[in-house]
């Protein structure tokens, strides 16, 4: 127990879970991914002793079997070994998927819409719970995620800065070679006509 009680005092203390039926288990629901600096066999140890309750819970939260929440987890914790992803790292690995762009300001727009506990690092749970929203929620789900995404002020409103802005950051990351014949601003004319529809 001393690995839970150590793993706990270095969790990050803005990182608490919303959920109070999380905040009453205890340390029992943080991942032991967020003990960055354990030896392997400790890590594992840990995460061996806490997997069934917190995929459990996680089963139960998102829109994944257990199996396939296994499988995200083992390429998570691949990627990000400490188990936390800040925004530097997801920029670095959003951006091998778009080479030809520049993927960096929509991949800044993007990691804060997944940490939704807004303290500058994903969790196992936020990168799932956002995951889950996007393959397999409801239309509803899918637009409410992704109206967050835009409303960059949150201020409940999409504005026409903050749709070209996204827009925008989408275009670049796409680069010039998905768009051969770009002429003039093309972001700004895509939001324009956007907004004179309404
Ligand atoms: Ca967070
Ligand atoms: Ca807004």
């Amino acid at each position: 127990t001393h690995l839970v009680r150590s793993c706990q005092g270095e969790a990050p203390p803005s990182g608490t879970p919303p959920h109070s039926a999380r905040r009453s288990r205890g340390s029992d629901q943080q991942p032991a991914v967020v003990c960055a600096d354990k030896g392997e066999d400790e890590l594992e140890m840990t995460m061996v002793s806490h997997r069934p309750e917190g995929l459990q819970q996680l089963e139960a939260q998102t829109n994944f079997s257990r199996q396939e929440l296994q499988i995200l987890y083992r390429g998570f914790k691949n990627e990000c070994p400490s188990g936390v992803v800040n925004e530097d790292t997801f920029k670095h690995i959003y951006a091998q998927f778009f080479p030809h762009g520049d993927a960096s300001t929509y991949a800044h727009y993007l990691f804060n819409a997944f940490d939704t506990t807004n303290n500058g690092s994903i969790k196992f749970e936020d990168f799932v719970m956002g995951l889950s929203t996007l393959l397999r929620g409801t239309l509803r789900d899918k637009l409410e995620w992704t109206f967050h995404l835009y409303d960059i002020n949150r201020d409940g409103y999409i504005n026409r800065e903050e749709m070209t802005e996204i827009v925008r950051a989408i275009y670049d990351m796409m680069g010039k070679y998905t768009y051969p014949a770009l002429k003039g601003d093309v972001p700004q004319q895509h939001v324009d006509a956007f907004f004179q529809v309404g």
